[in-house]
């Protein structure tokens, strides 16, 4: 993505409109569509060629329980996440609000409900940021590919398009997130009018952050299945499936992420000042996922006992401290998060934290642990034989320093 010069009043701009956003570090993605009915991964359509004839018939067939986003909002809430993000419309086309631009929409037909005002109003009954994802690519509109080739198919879909969004930015009230995918066929801003698209959405929604699939690198980056921080300066989301799949596809439980790995997540990303979009895919009513369920509220447990190593301003340590072998950091000023992952009994040796250390507690209980700092060695000692954290087997130490920590691992022996 191209870099952008920005003046001043954008960058103060921005830090404005994402403080909040900064500070929450976890949301929920949610992928649900027509393709949840197949349970074959939200790509079927494509993957398999089913044609559109036969694809829309799915949206006849669809089932919705009664207010499924409630319990959606419900366990991102008990799992210690502070937004959401909704597939409004992914790339099989259909819409699930009260659309104006097409009659393929989730109230025209199967639920006969504007789903997307359902997921708002879940979203402020659980005091949750609301996102809208937005998928450009459309594999059912009919200018949807040849609008690359043809002028005229290229302004009815952008009609198309910014109608949609305009829609999506005036309907329901404040939103907090807009979360663009897929910008094919083009691969220009231009093609999209991306510029006046956003800035149209921008004037809708003065507060609202905006992702770079747009072919603008507007608010933050968003690595894919893969936890990579960008450029310093630059803010950044890990988006993440839990089985492999967006949509929902039933998968066997040693492919969902375990606790502990979903935990690992989080601690990588506050490490770079990163943010974690965690997806659960619906099954085709609604309901969630049992084994997202079972996770998502041992982390949320987890994290109300630990979340001070995560929530709110940390710094970018990554580069500074490197891997441990029984745990890893995350930093907030002069206070570093040690991260314990693999119990090693009565006494935990720390090498080569330089800074005077000046206490050092549990998060969990926030008992004070005993410490001897050594010249490169820091050791914890009198803890149990036994990890003690049930949940997930993670203790996080709080470790206080005089000023800023530093790390001297060295190349080889040590000598004192
Ligand atoms: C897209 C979608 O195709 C997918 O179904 C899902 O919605 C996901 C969140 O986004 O997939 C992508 C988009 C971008 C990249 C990879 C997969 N990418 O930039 O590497």
């Amino acid at each position: 993505m191209a870099k952008t010069q920005e003046s001043a009043a954008v960058l103060k701009d921005r830090a404005r409109r994402m403080k909040w956003w900064h500070d929450a570090r976890f949301g929920m993605f949610v992928h649900w569509g027509l393709y949840s009915q197949l349970g074959r991964h939200e790509w079927a359509m494509n993957r398999e060629r089913i044609p559109i004839s036969e694809y829309e018939k799915l949206a006849d067939s669809w089932k919705v329980k009664p207010r499924p986003a409630r319990e959606w909002a419900a366990l991102a809430k008990k799992a210690g996440m502070k937004y959401m993000v909704m597939t409004t419309k992914h790339h099989e086309g259909f819409c699930l609000w009260d659309t104006q631009q097409t009659a393929y929409n989730a109230v025209k037909r199967g639920p006969h409900r504007d789903l997307v005002a359902e997921y708002v109003d879940a979203c402020r009954e659980f005091g949750l940021k609301v996102g809208f994802y937005y998928s450009l690519m459309d594999w059912h509109h009919p200018d949807g590919a040849r609008c690359a080739k043809d002028e005229k198919a290229r302004r009815r879909f952008l009609d198309f398009t910014h109608g949609c969004v305009r829609e999506l930015m005036s309907n329901y009230g404040k939103i907090d997130i807009l979360w663009y995918d897929v910008a094919w066929p083009f691969s220009t801003p231009e093609g999209w009018e991306s510029k006046k698209m956003n800035a149209m959405a921008r004037k809708l929604q003065p507060d609202i952050i905006v992702n770079n699939r747009s072919w603008l690198p507007e608010d933050f980056g968003t690595p894919e299945e893969h936890i990579r921080a960008e450029d310093a300066g630059r803010a950044w989301e890990a988006c993440m499936t839990f089985n492999g799949s967006w949509g929902w596809l039933p998968t066997p439980p040693e492919d969902w992420h375990s606790v502990r790995k979903v935990l690992d997540m989080l601690r990588q990303v506050s490490s770079e000042q990163g943010n974690l979009l965690l997806n659960i895919g619906p099954k085709p009513d609604g309901s969630v996922p049992e084994l997202a369920n079972e996770r998502l509220s041992a982390v949320g447990k987890w994290i109300a006992k630990n979340g001070e190593a995560m929530y709110g301003a940390v710094d970018r340590c990554g580069g500074r401290f490197e891997w441990m072998n029984t745990g890893a950091y995350t930093l907030k000023k002069n206070s570093l998060y040690y991260w314990c992952s693999r119990w090693p009994g009565k006494e935990l040796a720390i090498g080569g934290l330089k800074g005077s250390l000046r206490k050092v507690t549990r998060l969990d209980t926030g008992a004070n642990v005993k410490f001897r700092q050594e010249k490169f060695r820091v050791l914890l000692q009198g803890l149990p034989e036994n990890c003690p954290d049930k949940v997930a087997g993670v203790v996080v130490f709080k470790l206080d320093f005089a000023s800023a920590p530093r790390q001297e691992l060295g190349t080889g022996y040590v000598v004192l």
